[in-house]
């Protein structure tokens, strides 16, 4: 690997070191990838089954959605034993053949880290829940009810707060007299961070991992660890919500709370500081909903030591409605050029991006933003891929998304399963909406439409399974499936395979300027990267053609056209482009 210039204070690694800088990520949903036993729940002995798969993409790094033990509430993301992987998934044995396969192809693997939360189930829970005079009881957040209420009351509840998956966020447990804080589901009992001895329990979990081989952690909802509490241990109401709602929003006292660069910068120094496995560099990226820039610029500069990247949440937001993500807006261009502009350019030389338009949480990209008409889908699906994975950051691929999958939109609440789904559907029904309403609401943008099984082939249960799916395929498999898409070498599989090609061979990638030209073009994305050499990408984001002028761009379009998703697109006449529906391209100069 070539030495490169880094154009950020790096902290104390040596050139080449951020390995991170010049790597694209690919992350498993470990239950939605490929099932080796007929149970049909993805497994580890299926993602070992498809190693080679991965690797042919050309990532450097999987990024495994949580396999730990879990009753599996929300999907792994509610862990009882952080030390052992759930049998629905295999047994450690399978997880340390699987870094073994990994490393033996030259990726590594990054962990899913929930620690914001346990599961119910955890052991650690379950004591402390045991009496208020439990040694663990100050691991958990456990409030009495508000004062002149009967615990278990609406209206009891310590603070108004509304949680990520509808009603209150506070629990009530009968048997001990208190409530018990959960951000997220009931069974999702939210840690307290503020505890010394939860934060040690944390770190040595992580180097536990570490030594095992792991390389790095992708920290879900990490901003979530610092609560606003007050001396007196109690936790402010937020602001009423609008309408009707009893509830309130609680998110400026638990978002970027005001010890999270202390706690982030405590675990840097205890696990991620390398030299916990022979000076191993390990990945940090945070999962940060609701970071602001300025506060991803803090946690992401080298210098602070604390992480090396977060997923911003705001471009995934541009969309959003009234109603939040119930209630999508079609794209206005020029808002999600604007705001990963700002991104771009608020951390160039100054901290790291992550760079991404799916995971096991948003809907599938290809049918949000681009066209998932038989005739467009293929050429809209690399044409975000190209203006994606061309900025400065580290690019994140969702399974299936190297393939254009799409949404399922399903129509009936029956046919999905995802908790915060299921959680909001009940609370809109209960609130007076309609079931068409909601389902309106809910078919764009379930985190169900990313959770459908991985399309292999287009055998039946499109090669996931030989048993029954645990959630259905989707019925596009035959014509979408990764069988078909190798064997192709003009599918999107193989249109991402170049692009993180261009990652890995030229700096101006890792290392250039961006700069946005024509923000204000509706149809348009198009931008520079300038280092030693000039990057120019320019994409047609619409079904429909476009012929654009950009004005200073005649010598770099005069130069090399590395990468197109037209091979026969008209060239370039000066600084003028015509581009073909969703038509992207990459010239460097
Ligand atoms: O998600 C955090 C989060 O903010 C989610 O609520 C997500 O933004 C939302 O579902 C989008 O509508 C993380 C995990 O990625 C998610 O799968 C878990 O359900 C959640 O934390 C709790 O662990």
């Amino acid at each position: 690997m070539t030495a490169r210039s880094t154009s950020v204070t790096a902290r104390a690694l040596g050139p080449g070191q951020e390995w991170w800088r010049r790597a694209v990520v690919y992350q498993v949903y470990p239950r939605s990838f490929a099932d080796s036993d007929g149970d049909g729940v993805g497994d580890l002995r299926g993602i070992i089954g498809r190693l080679d798969y991965i690797a042919a993409l050309g990532v450097d790094v999987v990024w495994l959605s949580p396999i730990y033990r879990s009753p599996q509430a929300d999907n792994g993301y509610d862990i009882s034993d952080y030390h052992d992987v759930d049998p629905t998934f295999g047994t450690l044995a399978d997880l340390d053949e699987l870094i073994a396969g990994l490393h033996a192809r030259g990726m590594r693997l990054v962990m899913d880290l929930v620690v914001n939360h346990t599961s119910d189930e955890h052991p650690w829970f379950a004591e402390s829940r045991a009496s208020k005079d439990s040694p663990r009881r100050d691991w958990y957040w456990w409030r009495p009810p508000r004062p002149g209420c009967r615990g278990g009351e609406p209206g009891a509840e310590p603070t108004n707060w509304h949680g990520f998956f509808s009603g209150s966020t506070w629990e009530w447990d009968e048997a001990s007299g208190e409530y018990y804080l959960h951000l997220f589901d009931r069974k999702q009992p939210d840690l307290n961070w503020e505890n010394p001895a939860v934060r040690r329990a944390v770190y040595d979990m992580m180097r536990w991992w570490v030594d095992r081989g792991v390389d790095g952690f992708r920290m879900d909802v990490i901003n979530l660890i610092s609560k606003a509490v007050r001396p007196d241990g109690s936790l402010p109401d937020g602001a009423p919500l609008p309408g009707p709602s009893r509830y309130g929003d609680g998110s400026p006292h638990y978002t970027n709370g005001p010890r999270l660069d202390e706690f982030l910068h405590e675990m840097h120094d205890a696990v991620l500081a390398g030299g916990a496995r022979d000076g191993a560099v390990l990945l940090s990226v945070g999962e940060t909903p609701g970071v602001t820039l300025d506060q991803a610029r803090s946690i992401t500069d080298p210098a602070r030591r604390e992480l090396d990247m977060v997923f911003q949440f705001e471009h995934m937001g541009v969309d959003h409605g009234p109603g939040g993500k119930w209630q999508l807006r079609p794209l206005h261009l020029p808002d999600l050029k604007a705001n990963l502009a700002r991104w771009q350019e608020g951390l160039a030389g100054a901290g790291w991006n992550s760079l991404y338009w799916n995971n096991h949480d948003q809907p599938r990209v290809v049918s949000r933003w681009g066209d998932d008409s038989p005739e467009h889908r293929v050429a809209s699906a690399k044409t975000l891929g190209t203006v994606l994975h061309l900025q400065q950051g580290t690019p994140y691929v969702y399974q299936g998304e190297e393939l254009g999958m799409t949404n399922v939109s399903w129509s009936q609440i029956e046919d999905y399963q995802d908790v915060e789904t299921l959680n909001y559907y009940r609370e809109s029904v209960a609130g007076g909406a309609s079931d068409g309403e909601v389902m309106a609401g809910i078919g764009p943008v379930s985190r169900d439409n990313a959770r459908t099984p991985m399309q292999w082939d287009d055998s039946p249960q499109a090669g996931f399974t030989t048993g029954t799916p645990w959630l259905s395929v989707n019925p596009a498999y035959p014509q979408i499936n990764a069988a078909a898409a190798v064997a192709d070498p003009d599918s999107v599989f193989h249109h991402y395979r170049r692009l993180i090609e261009l990652r890995h061979r030229l700096d101006v990638v890792v290392d250039g300027r961006f700069e946005l030209l024509l923000p204000e073009h509706e149809q348009v994305f198009a931008y520079t990267r300038r280092a030693a050499q000039t990057l120019l990408v320019v994409a047609n984001m619409s079904s429909e053609p476009v012929a654009v002028d950009l004005p200073g761009q005649a010598g770099v379009l005069a130069g090399e056209l590395l990468l197109t998703t037209h091979p026969d697109g008209a060239p370039a006449d000066g600084d003028r482009v015509r581009l073909a529906p969703w038509e992207s391209r990459v010239y460097l100069a």
